[in-house]
């Protein structure tokens, strides 16, 4: 019966810990384009970051080529890319960002 089931299942898995969450880093990408101030907008509002730090991340984006603007479960980061993709389009701007893997 029902507590057979769960006995099996306990000796199935022992001390079974659920595996953490799998986790995407969302990076923006330079381009010649896309104002600055847009830019800084962008990880303001989306990412929440304070003016300062969305300011040194852009910095770091125009300088360096990419920057990591957060870390997110996979639905959240995929939420993301298209919210920013979207602004950036509906602003005629070619602001580009992307997930990876965060090993
Ligand atoms: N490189 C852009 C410029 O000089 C600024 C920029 C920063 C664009 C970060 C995209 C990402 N206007």
């Amino acid at each position: 019966d029902f507590d057979d089931n769960l006995l099996v299942l306990e000796k199935e898995t022992p001390n079974a810990t659920p595996a953490p969450p799998e986790k995407y880093r969302v990076l923006l990408l330079n381009d010649d384009f896309t104002p600055m101030d847009f830019v800084v907008d962008v990880l303001t509002h989306f990412f929440h970051h304070s003016e300062d730090i969305a300011y040194d991340i852009m910095m770091k984006v125009h300088l360096e080529g990419s920057a990591i603007c957060g870390v997110y479960t996979a639905e959240i980061a995929e939420s993301k890319v298209a919210q920013v993709t979207e602004y950036a389009r509906s602003h005629e701007h070619p602001l580009m960002c992307k997930l990876e893997k965060d090993e």
